[in-house]
């Protein structure tokens, strides 16, 4: 199996256990768990061959642990990232450090200068502890530029914070005034 192969699996992991579980007719429960037998099954339908063994491949590649196995291996989820109604994580509500940095693309400066960070269709704003990740993330969508945020002072002030298990971290919105441009 090459890279490009999982790369590719990936994607249509994220795009089932985080947005459309419904496209492939899977159920997810309100932590994002689905069956593993029911996820290979709904694939088989849309014409997709999937295997434990690949899913496990996928998982354990995974650059940023997008996704995470249940002690039992029955079950996989998505460790961050949904749009989904009807999934809600409990993550880890914590004290973030002081700086958490915010990967966008300079087209939406303008934008952001206005109305802060907004989730959009995901559940929360996506920060990363450090600013190679808010780089790369940025990147997706055009000329990267970096924001710095104020996160601790955030919380001082009764903004929740949330870490997900792979160490992104999540609040839902973030006010330009604790935003500052790299
Ligand atoms: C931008 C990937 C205009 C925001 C990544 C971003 C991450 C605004 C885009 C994870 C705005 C939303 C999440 C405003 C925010 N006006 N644009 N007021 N507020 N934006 O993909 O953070 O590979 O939903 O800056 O690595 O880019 O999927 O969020 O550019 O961890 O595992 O609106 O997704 O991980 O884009 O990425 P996204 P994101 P995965």
């Amino acid at each position: 199996m090459n890279s490009k192969q999982l790369n590719e699996v990936s994607k249509f992991l994220s795009y089932v256990l985080r947005h459309e579980p419904q496209s492939i007719g899977l159920q997810l429960d309100t932590e994002g768990w689905a069956e593993i037998d029911c996820l290979i099954s709904g694939a088989a339908k849309e014409g997709r061959t999937l295997d434990r063994e690949l899913i496990l491949a996928v998982v354990s590649s995974s650059d940023k642990k997008r996704f995470a196995i249940s002690n039992d291996a029955q079950y996989i989820r998505a460790v961050q990232g949904h749009s989904t109604d009807g999934v809600n994580l409990q993550h880890a509500e914590k004290e973030p450090p002081e700086f958490l940095y915010h990967g966008t693309a300079t087209r939406f400066i303008e934008s952001i200068q206005q109305q802060g960070l907004i989730s959009g269709s995901r559940h929360h704003v996506h920060l990363s502890q450090d600013i190679a990740t808010a780089v790369a993330v940025g990147q997706r969508y055009g000329k990267p530029v970096v924001l710095k945020i104020e996160a601790l002072r955030m919380y001082q002030q009764g903004f929740k914070f949330l870490k997900a298990e792979n160490d992104v971290w999540l609040t839902s919105h973030v006010p330009n005034f604790f935003i500052h441009q790299e």
